[in-house]
């Protein structure tokens, strides 16, 4: 078994998208085991993405994930890390296949509707960002 961090992003919060791509996540296989909606602050933001500070895109992406709330998911199933990246599709929507949540529901490559960790080490530091050992059920 293996423990990721989904969050569904501001946009798709907004358009209340929420309910969808849970629903879609869990007919996936993959079992919520752990859910907070809040809003990051811009500094917060900055903290979640540090990877990416040195990038052009750094201080729109971070203003972007502070826009409004998210919705943040700690999944867990066998090989959740890959089976959840394959369930989200590409970066870029437009790249995305068909059925995956991006193409379904992304905007743009910013505004693409959900993230989730690359790999079972960010997983775990990514869900210690947003969740303690009491908020992780089961
Ligand atoms: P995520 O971390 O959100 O799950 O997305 P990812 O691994 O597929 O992509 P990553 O390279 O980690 O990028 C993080 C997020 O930054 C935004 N982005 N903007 N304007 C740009 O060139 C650009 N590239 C990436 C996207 O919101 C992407 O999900
Ligand atoms: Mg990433």
């Amino acid at each position: 078994m293996q423990d990721t961090l989904a969050i569904i992003k501001p946009d798709a919060v907004a358009r209340d998208l929420a309910g969808e791509i849970l629903a879609a996540v869990q007919a996936a296989g993959l079992r919520i085991v752990g859910l907070k909606m809040l809003r990051l602050s811009k500094a917060q933001a900055q903290g979640f993405y540090a990877v990416h500070a040195e990038r052009p895109f750094f201080d729109s992406l971070t203003d972007y994930m502070a826009s409004g709330p998210v919705v943040c998911v700690a999944l867990r199933g066998e090989d959740a890390v890959a089976r959840y990246r394959a369930l989200m599709g590409a970066t870029n929507p437009e790249q995305a296949e068909p059925g995956t949540l991006r193409h379904k529901y992304g905007q743009s490559l910013e505004a693409n509707a959900v993230h989730g960790s690359d790999g079972p080490d960010t997983a775990a530091v990514e869900l210690a960002f947003f969740f303690n050992k009491l908020e992780i059920v089961e």
